[in-house]
């Protein structure tokens, strides 16, 4: 006995330099700069011949400069950011990306249709809003679910989802089915205030030509400039939080829009169009969202106003296989969000929304950020996999994964929610 104890530990000794190198190198591998698997580069490239997921073959490219005017004048002030060059940029987000909402008069009301102080047992108070729009003799019900956490001595702040997924498996608001998607009750544990709506209550998500949702009630004459499909769900977000700032509960200037891949590009344009909202969580938006346009990486341009001619205005055809044209590209829409909290998020499978392009997008924003707070700084290279970089207002991750809305990546947003909004304002932490 006693001598195969010695033999063992002679044994384990010998190895204990190698060991202690594996662990080395799998920390120092754990901390390396994401990028994407040969495998799955493979695979895709395999599956779609006609998309890069190479990162060789991305183009050489310049992106406008977010701090240069049309006419070439140098920004240097938040003041000429504000007066000069956000309003130049959200007016061509709006007039070639996302579209003009109509300004057709309309009625909002709100219908508080059921409270339940006693939701998840006793953990949060259930309020169901009908959010009701009229126009021209005609209506539309925006259902809003909140829960407003219990036992808590001030307004609280509160996360919004765009959801762009099937209501009765992802926002259940009996909580019967639940779903990672929106995990409610994890987002009251950590004292907020959750709330969603179903983008289809706003705009059906099919190419109708504009007869049915929002736009049958406020469309009058369609133009190259009118308003898609996603510009209807962010003005939707918008109607939204017209209730979530009349709720004495929730904390007004401490509300952040969440939305996964077209919610995730809803969020953002809501965020840009409306100010009112403090953090936007854009969750593998990718193409029209968080992604560059000129890396030609994963969906183009092309593609996605082939596949959704719907969401998004007529004049975005003009720069299908024509990216090198536009006169802006996806950073300039974060920068629209500055100086407020955003975090861009991707995960490791779904190169499609080019996780590298959107960390680069949120990179070449900081300029904007930095007009507001010097110090804003992200890393040149990605972080690595599961280990969220942030600085200020903004931060990224890469997840394991596919193309999803998972609870880790909730945590990583509930975990910026508490520097930025529970600490800080909407103009920076504090
Ligand atoms: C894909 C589309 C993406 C993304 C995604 C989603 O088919 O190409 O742009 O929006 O759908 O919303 O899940």
């Amino acid at each position: 006995m006693k001598t195969s104890n010695l033999f063992l530990q002679s044994k384990l000794k010998k190895l204990l330099p190698l060991i202690f190198c594996l662990i080395f190198v799998w920390q120092l591998s754990a901390q390396e700069s994401w990028q994407a698997s040969r495998e799955t580069v493979e695979k895709l490239s395999k599956n779609q011949t006609e998309f890069n997921y190479y990162e060789e073959k991305v183009p050489a490219y310049t992106l406008p400069d977010a701090l240069t005017t049309i006419k070439g004048q140098k920004i240097r002030s938040k003041k000429e950011w504000e007066k000069l060059r956000r309003p130049e940029l959200l007016e061509l987000f709006t007039t070639q990306v996302y579209g003009r909402v109509p300004n057709t008069p309309y009625k909002t009301e709100f219908k508080i249709i059921k409270e339940d102080p006693n939701a998840m047992n006793g953990a949060a108070t259930l309020k169901l809003v009908d959010i009701i729009i009229s126009a021209n003799t005609k209506s539309l019900t925006i259902h809003l679910g909140l829960f407003i956490p219990n036992k808590v001595s001030k307004p609280v702040p509160a996360f919004l989802l765009v959801c762009n997924r099937p209501p009765a498996e992802n926002i259940d608001f009996t909580r019967e089915k639940k779903s990672e998607f929106w995990p409610a009750e994890e987002v009251i544990a950590r004292g907020y205030a959750v709330a969603a709506f179903y983008n289809g209550d706003v705009d059906p998500d099919k190419h109708d030509d504009f007869q049915n949702g929002i736009h049958a009630l406020l469309d009058t004459n369609r133009n190259s400039e009118s308003w898609g499909t996603l510009a209807a769900w962010a003005w939707g977000a918008s109607r939204c939080m017209d209730y979530l700032v009349s709720d004495k509960a929730i904390a007004a200037d401490k509300v952040a829009v969440i939305g996964h891949s077209r919610g995730g590009k809803t969020a953002l344009w809501a965020g840009a169009t409306d100010e009112r909202f403090a953090m936007i969580c854009s969750n593998e938006a990718g193409c029209g969202g968080t992604s560059l346009a000129r890396r030609k990486y994963g969906e183009t341009i092309d593609r996605i106003n082939k596949a959704f001619p719907h969401w998004f205005c007529a004049n975005y055809k003009n720069y299908s296989n024509r990216e090198n044209e536009m006169p802006f590209d996806m950073h300039e829409l974060m920068a629209l969000i500055a100086p407020r909290a955003l975090y861009v998020a991707a995960a490791s499978e779904d190169l499609w929304a080019d996780p590298k392009g959107q960390y680069l997008a949120l990179y070449h924003s900081l300029p904007v950020y930095q007009l507001y707070t010097k110090n804003t700084r992200l890393p040149q290279d990605m972080p690595a996999l599961n280990t969220p970089v942030r600085n200020g207002q903004v931060a990224y991750h890469v997840r394991d994964g596919a193309h999803n809305l998972t609870l880790k990546d909730w945590n990583f947003y509930m975990n910026h929610a508490d520097r930025v909004l529970k600490k800080g304002t909407k103009r920076g932490i504090r």
